[in-house]
């Protein structure tokens, strides 16, 4: 995410941090700099200028001349104020009202689509009755579209009837939802290449008929700073209530993600990361700055692991290692939950420094644990029930059979047994260094 922004901002900071002191001129240098990497990063004109100019006041102040450590301070400058262009403040969807309608627009090809269905899954999530409307009866297969993701995530579609206008629908599926208890519905709608006015009509008609609480612009954030004029047009035009950034997991630069906000005045709500249902991110102005500044993101880090590791089977799984009862099944369902999170490249982005590490390496490391993790289960798989449960039976021949059956060698067998039995060991040791220390502490 925005991996060359950070890149020349960190090189920015090194160089800072050589001088001794700081003093107005190489100040103006830096900021010069910064300047250049934000405009590369296709960031608003108006909104480097505006920015540039306060960091700079900023650094002209005590703390930063008479610091020991000026580059430090200039550096937190700098964050200041990338959260205050990025919004200060987490705001969220407003749900109060049985249903709570959220409509979703935007051009052609944004995510609004793959977003209505991310959203459905993380209500659903939350317990909440979840109902996704289909209101783009212009495109060709975009309702079975939408019916197939409501499928895999188990929600109900309200798809149009032959005929229906998508007021029309829109009405309907408002009456139904009140009727039937519904917490939040979802409507997803149709996108055009630019902002015209029949796109603008049929938006506006479809929400006076839903009337919803939530209007949010669904935006590309690969187009950089276009981004920005379409979302002032669908402002201006029906009113937005808010912004969704999608494919941040792409080679988006950041200019959508640092301009938008601050020249729209709707704050971001969230952003896509990826494909897949989960890929989808609450949106908070101070760590995506500490994400852009290479400072890491652990918070969301931590977040994500417990939305998708099951907490209970993690408790067990611990519970059968200390009483040495942890067997292959159980070691499937760890890799299972590992592979969870995502590829390790994009949990590497979110550690301190992991901006750093150069793009080509993060892929390769990412490429090798999935590869890694994929033969581990494909291994596992293609043990017995029994030999799972009881790794001791996994002898000579059967290691030649397993090995043939996960299309690998015996090598990468004896490998994973070994990792395994030295999983094993550990949490013997474990045991007894936590008996030791019970001891000595009586
Ligand atoms: N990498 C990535 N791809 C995404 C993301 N969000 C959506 N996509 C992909 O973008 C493509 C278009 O997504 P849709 O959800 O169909 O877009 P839409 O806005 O509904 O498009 P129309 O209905 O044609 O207007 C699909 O291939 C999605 O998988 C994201 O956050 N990251
Ligand atoms: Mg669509």
């Amino acid at each position: 995410m925005f991996d060359t922004l950070s890149g020349s901002l960190q090189k920015i900071f090194k160089n800072l941090r050589g001088y001794g002191k700081l003093n107005e001129r190489n100040i103006k240098d830096a900021m010069r700099e910064v300047r250049m990497a934000l405009l590369e990063a296709d960031v608003h004109y108006e909104v480097v200028k505006d920015f540039t100019a306060r960091v700079r006041e900023q650094c002209m102040g005590a703390d930063v001349l008479d610091s020991v450590t000026p580059g430090q301070q200039v550096v937190k400058h700098i964050h200041d104020e990338l959260i205050n262009l990025l919004g200060s403040n987490h705001k969220e969807f407003d749900l109060n009202a049985r249903p709570a309608a959220l409509l979703l627009l935007g051009l052609h090809g944004a995510g609004k689509t793959t977003t209505a269905s991310k959203l459905a899954l993380r209500w659903k999530k939350e317990g909440r009755k979840v109902v996704l409307v289909a209101c783009d009866i212009r495109r060709p297969a975009a309702v079975q579209q939408l019916q197939v993701l409501g499928k895999q995530i188990g929600v109900d579609v309200i798809a149009p009837e032959p005929g229906e206008s998508v007021p029309a629908l829109g009405r309907r599926a408002r009456k139904l939802t009140e009727q039937s208890g519904v917490d939040v519905a979802i409507y997803d709608s149709g996108g055009r290449f630019q902002v015209d006015e029949e796109l603008v009509a049929e938006l506006k008609e479809l929400k006076q008929a839903v009337d919803p609480r939530n209007v949010a612009l669904v935006v590309d954030a690969a187009i950089g700073q276009e981004s920005v004029h379409v979302a002032e047009s669908f402002h201006e035009a029906v009113g937005l209530t808010g912004l969704i950034l999608t494919k941040l997991d792409g080679d988006a630069r950041g200019g959508a993600a640092l301009s938008i906000q601050h020249v729209t005045g709707c704050p971001i709500l969230l952003v896509g990361v990826g494909e897949r249902p989960e890929d989808l991110e609450p949106f908070y102005p101070d760590r995506m700055a500490s994400r852009i500044l290479g400072m890491g993101d652990v918070v969301s880090l931590v977040e994500k692991a417990q939305a998708v590791v099951d907490q209970d089977q993690m408790v067990r799984m611990e519970e059968r290692l200390r009483r040495n009862t942890f067997d292959f099944e159980d070691f499937l369902i760890q890799l299972e939950q590992m592979e969870k999170m995502g590829p390790l490249e994009n949990l590497l982005e979110m550690l301190p420094g992991g901006a750093e590490i150069p793009e080509q390496a993060k892929q390769q490391l990412g490429a090798d644990s999935g590869k890694q993790w994929g033969q581990a289960k494909a291994i596992i798989q293609s043990m017995t029930p029994q030999e799972r449960r009881n790794p001791l039976l996994i002898k000579g021949r059967r290691r030649e059979r397993i090995a043939r059956g996960s299309g690998t060698d015996v090598r990468a067998v004896n490998d994973l047994m070994k990792r395994f039995d030295q999983m094993k060991r550990m949490a013997k040791k474990m045991k007894k260094m936590e008996k030791r220390l019970r001891k000595a502490r009586k």
